[in-house]
């Protein structure tokens, strides 16, 4: 097997935190002496103003030394830059199409899916290409993001080192819609990935047993939250997000607006049914009133509430 090409990744990131880096030294270097100034020239001390004639040292010292720093800044920053450009001879190729608010992703062979699915440790070339206005294509964990532009074809590439499922997005403001414009990029071992491709394996099987590790043996509880977005808004793992975690919060003490009023409340059964049904209703403390009314079926909702009282 060939040795893998450098990642990218790790270059961005390295001149990612070598500009950070020296911006914190700099900022603290500047501070430092503009307080040593102030103290030091303080009008007590220093009554009457001196003009100070100049130093052709402290010139070359401060011309020389930004120089230097600014060339370090570019050589890492060239040599990230050339990492995303130089694409492996042996990557696969992949066809992007955006069109206004979705992507698809065919293959060599013609196979087609919605998400972008690759065998983990190959490098992935991608064409880039768009049915309509300009789009973006950005995979944060792979520090990736290129224009995809009507009549024109970006090529971009990316080594996906590990199994996972990585966050797709479109990052050109493209209509009204440009916000639901995602997917996902799905590494999986080639020994899932070929019969996919061959087509022996279907899209949705492939893409459950991906995320089967978390999903197969998942409470249907789970599957309720997955299946009607719950889970863009609400963490399972104590997080806080657009709404308060639902880790922990059957039977938890929570403060609400209620009426107009500031009331706690316990957190049972009949209080998330209503927080579900009419979220308007009680507004969570600390959090907008930006959840949707939900009419689930009872089924769903007693599975819900029965993993809701197992989340701890
Ligand atoms: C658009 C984001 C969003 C979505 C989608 C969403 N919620 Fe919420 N949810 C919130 C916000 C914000 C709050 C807090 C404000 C409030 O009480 O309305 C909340 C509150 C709650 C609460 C009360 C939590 C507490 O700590 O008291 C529960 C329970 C809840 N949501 C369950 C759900 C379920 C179940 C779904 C899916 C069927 C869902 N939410 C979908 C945003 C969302
Ligand atoms: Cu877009």
């Amino acid at each position: 097997m060939p040795p893998l090409p450098v990642n990218a990744v790790d270059k961005i990131d390295q001149t990612f935190f070598l500009v950070m880096g020296l911006s914190f030294g700099i900022l603290l270097f500047v501070t430092a002496l503009m307080v040593y100034f102030t103290v030091r020239y303080r009008r007590t001390k220093h009554p009457d103003p001196v003009e100070i004639p100049g130093d052709w040292r402290l010139e070359v010292v401060w011309t020389v030394i930004p120089s230097i720093l600014v060339l370090i800044i570019f050589s890492y920053g060239w040599d990230a830059y050339r990492g995303l450009r130089d694409i492996p001879p042996d990557a696969m190729p992949v066809q992007v199409t955006a069109r206004m608010f979705a992507w698809s992703f065919t293959y060599a062979n013609g196979r087609q899916s919605d998400d972008l699915i690759v065998p983990a440790g190959k490098p992935i070339r991608l064409s880039l290409n768009s049915l309509d206005v300009i789009h973006g294509l950005f995979i944060p964990a792979f520090r990736l993001k290129r224009d995809v532009v009507p009549g024109m074809t970006n090529q971009a590439w990316f080594l996906p080192e590990k199994e996972g499922t990585y966050e797709l997005f479109c990052s050109a403001y493209c209509g009204p819609k440009h916000f639901s414009m995602t997917s996902s990029v799905v590494a999986v071992s080639p020994a899932t990935f070929d019969p996919w491709y061959a087509g022996t394996l279907n899209t949705d099987a492939l893409l459950n047993a991906a995320r089967g590790k978390q999903w197969a043996a998942a409470p249907p509880g789970i599957r309720v939250l997955e299946k009607h977005g719950c889970l863009k808004c609400h963490s399972l793992d104590g997080r806080r997000d657009v709404g308060p975690t639902l880790k922990g919060v059957f039977g938890s003490q929570v403060q609400v607006v209620r009426a107009g009023g500031r009331e706690e409340l316990t957190a049972d059964a009949e209080y998330l049914r209503g927080a579900i049904r009419e979220p308007k209703a009680e507004i969570v403390i600390g959090y907008d009133s930006l959840m949707p009314a939900y009419e689930l079926p009872e089924d769903e909702m007693r599975e819900l509430l029965d993993y809701l009282q197992r989340l701890r």
